[in-house]
């Protein structure tokens, strides 16, 4: 079949594009299109024409996988919108899906557009770094007006059909068939001229404060983000420009932003969440089991948050606990969290007690003997654990999935204890467990592939970005934060004070800092881990400033206060008295302080992640170097405009990247140094393993 068949309906030509999966407008898709609108040119008996799309969507947009090549190798979009916004004889696009980006600037150019009631439309660009560059930001507040227009631009959701309708966006919502009432809808309408033509329109509702207003609201809702300013810019130029000013400059702009590092930073992310959701070597028919129950054991903060998400989705889930009062404090807090929702007006009172309804506080882990899914949320104590699965091998029922929660222990020794290990797996949440998207997929050595097949479909479900990784002390997020910390309790012993440390990260455009995640987390964990490892080690206890601080009973925001002090609006302030603190301890241990720059606190910050993000890689308890960045990006809050902490080094350079760890008195990961000596990028390996 060719990639845009043409077919006569009487007097109207449709041309439908077949671009599995998802129409976007790759090779060959122009030059279909083209071809088509030469026939309806060359043939006076066609009146109208009508561009659809095969399969389950419309055209999701500009092939992204093509953004990498030379311009004159790329498909042209442009050249196509331009000669159909000046055709002659009146087109409809008939859209199902989703038109997103290219695809909406394609209907956009067209005479009409007719859509399913399902269909989404939108202008998603954003969200890759670029701005729409196909007539986008000209023609969409030519016909919704200029502030709906920044709106869908600079979040880059899309609006339904009915939204769509309101706003003129569309002209006609189809019940049934749409390709007949597309050319229904292009017969009626063959004979109208002047054909109306979006581009030959002005623009609704713009003023100068109004993109004012858009400017000064970027610092909060893209902060340190290169194109939504240029999509303001350009969206002005709608309003106040002729429409080829405008169309010349967004062509120029576009192209800035696509090659900016942060576009290239959003595509990779883009393609590494898709990646991520797939396990190599595990068949894609694979069986999945049936998740109808679910099981919880342990009803405090992560075992209760972990239950939310269930409940979310309809699910029933039956939550054990040892004692009535940690029960009962338990459902409070679940109960309390979903009133919180139900006053903010993001739940009724009816969805309350739905979810609540669905949740069954038991004492008694018998209970669990029709779960088809049972999640362990206990403290962190591998006997306690063990104990737990002994107990839950004799009561669950065959081929229910057993799965921890744990962030740091070892599956492969709590599966041990069962007569299933197949059956076992990690899954590790992210607190808040019902916020965080992130869910560590642990597949341990016996675990089935049904199970890992089974517990991706899960974390879908329940809308988490499911990662699988392997058994190590951390797993892949923990593993590399602990590098983390450890860097920056350095960098304050050599001088840096804690607020220069988080203001670097925060500069990177993470949320928080190390030291403003560890007051949030509570500093007694840490402080617990150190404590711990040194004795396995036969290590002297750890004696760090940051230990110090811990022992002077200060852990965090929990207590009021840890490395910094809170007030009520839950922001960090310098505590003098922890100031003087950690200059005694630099006195007593001899340091002498110095100076450190943003840059050298940045560098050897991010790049401890990354070294310990190769040497998970070379372990193989990450798939891939993507896996680890969507990771980052949804466990940590590394912003996405940066590509996660592997997508990072990469266009860094990882030659420099090795260069500076040595600089700073770290060794390159036999993989980064490898990498680094062939110029290789991440990426670029992560390719190069695919093919096995
Ligand atoms: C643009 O249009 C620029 C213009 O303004 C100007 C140009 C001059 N290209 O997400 P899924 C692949 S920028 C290439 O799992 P879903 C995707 O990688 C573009 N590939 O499915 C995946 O591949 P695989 C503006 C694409 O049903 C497969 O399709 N448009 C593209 O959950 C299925 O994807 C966008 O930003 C693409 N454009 O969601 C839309 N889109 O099977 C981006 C998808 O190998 N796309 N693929 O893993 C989406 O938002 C979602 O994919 C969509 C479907 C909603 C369409």
């Amino acid at each position: 079949m060719s990639i845009v068949e043409q077919a006569r309906e009487g007097d109207i030509l449709v041309l439908t594009i077949h671009n599995p999966p998802v129409n976007a407008f790759s090779p060959g898709v122009p030059e279909g299109l083209h071809a088509g609108l030469d026939a309806a040119e060359a043939d006076g008996d066609v009146r109208a024409v009508v561009i659809i799309g095969g399969g389950r969507t419309f055209i999701a947009g500009a092939d992204i996988k093509t953004f990498d090549l030379p311009r004159e190798q790329a498909p042209d979009l442009r050249g196509f919108v331009t000669r159909l916004d000046a055709f002659a004889k009146p087109t409809v696009a008939a859209i199902h899906g989703t038109a997103l980006g290219g695809g909406l600037e394609v209907a956009l150019a067209c005479t009409y557009r007719v859509v399913t009631a399902d269909a989404r439309l939108g202008l998603p660009e954003v969200k890759l770094g670029v701005l729409p560059g196909a007539g986008g930001t000209q023609r969409l507040p030519r016909v919704v007006g200029a502030q709906k227009a920044l709106e869908m631009m600079l979040s880059g959701s899309p609006v339904g059909a009915t939204e769509a309708r309101t706003l003129g966006l569309v002209d006609e919502v189809v019940e049934g068939d749409l390709r007949a009432a597309a050319v229904e809808f292009a017969r009626a309408h063959a004979d109208a001229r002047p054909l109306p033509r979006i581009s030959e329109r002005g623009v609704e509702g713009a003023s100068p404060e109004l993109f004012a207003a858009a400017r000064a609201g970027l610092g909060k809702t893209h902060k340190g983000q290169y194109s939504p300013g240029l999509i303001v810019d350009l969206a002005e130029m709608a309003a106040t420009k002729p429409f080829a000013e405008g169309w010349d400059a967004e062509a120029q702009l576009f192209m800035q932003a696509k090659d900016s590092p942060q576009s290239r930073a959003l595509r990779h992310v883009f393609f590494a969440e898709r990646e991520a959701g797939k396990v190599r070597g595990l068949g894609k028919d694979t069986p999945v089991g049936d998740v109808r129950q679910v099981g919880i054991i342990g009803a405090g903060t992560m075992g209760g948050g972990i239950a939310m998400n269930f409940l979310n989705v309809g699910l029933p889930v039956t939550i054990v606990e040892t004692a009535q009062d940690a029960l009962d404090r338990g459902l409070a807090t679940i109960r309390r969290n979903y009133e919180n929702s139900a006053k903010k007006g993001r739940l009724t009172g009816d969805d309350v007690e739905k979810r609540m309804g669905l949740l069954t506080p038991t004492l008694d882990m018998g209970a669990l003997a029709d779960a088809d899914l049972i999640i362990e949320a206990v403290f962190e104590n591998m006997e306690v654990k063990k104990a737990i699965f002994t107990r839950l091998d004799a009561v669950a029922k065959p081929g229910a999935i057993l799965a921890s929660n744990t962030s740091t222990l070892n599956v492969n020794e709590i599966a041990a204890v069962t007569a299933r290990p197949e059956q076992v797996i990690g899954l590790h949440f992210f607190s808040p467990a019902n916020v965080m998207k992130l869910l560590e997929i642990v597949r341990a050595d016996k675990t089935s592939d049904t199970v890992l097949a089974t517990s991706l479909a899960v974390a879908r479900k329940i809308g988490k970005v499911g990662v699988v990784v392997g058994v190590c002390d951390g797993f892949v997020g923990n593993r590399m934060v602990h590098r983390y910390g450890d860097e920056a309790r350095k960098l304050v012993e050599e001088g840096a004070d804690p607020q220069a440390v988080d203001a670097a990260m925060h500069a990177l455009g993470l949320p928080m800092g190390p030291f403003e995640m560890s007051d949030m987390a509570g500093l007694d964990i840490g402080y617990a881990i150190r404590q711990h490892q040194a004795g396995e080690r036969g290590e002297p206890k750890p004696d760090g400033w940051l230990d110090r601080i811990v022992e002077t009973g200060r852990k965090g925001q929990k207590t009021g206060g840890g490395i910094y002090d809170y007030g009520d609006d839950r922001r960090p302030r310098p505590n003098a008295k922890m100031g003087q603190l950690i200059a005694d301890y630099r006195a007593e241990k001899g340091l002498t302080p110095r100076e450190i720059g943003q840059d050298e606190i940045t560098k050897r910050l991010a790049y401890s992640l990354v070294n310990e993000g190769a040497q998970i890689l070379e372990e193989g308890i990450a798939q891939r170097a993507g896996d680890i960045d969507v990771i980052y990006l949804y466990g940590y809050g590394f912003p996405a405009y940066r590509g996660g902490p592997m997508g990072y080094a990469s266009e860094q350079g990882l030659g420099n990247v090795a260069a500076d760890l040595e600089k700073y008195g770290q060794t390159p990961a036999p993989l980064l140094r490898h990498l680094a000596d062939e110029g290789k990028t991440f990426a670029a390996y992560d390719r190069e393993t695919a093919k096995g």
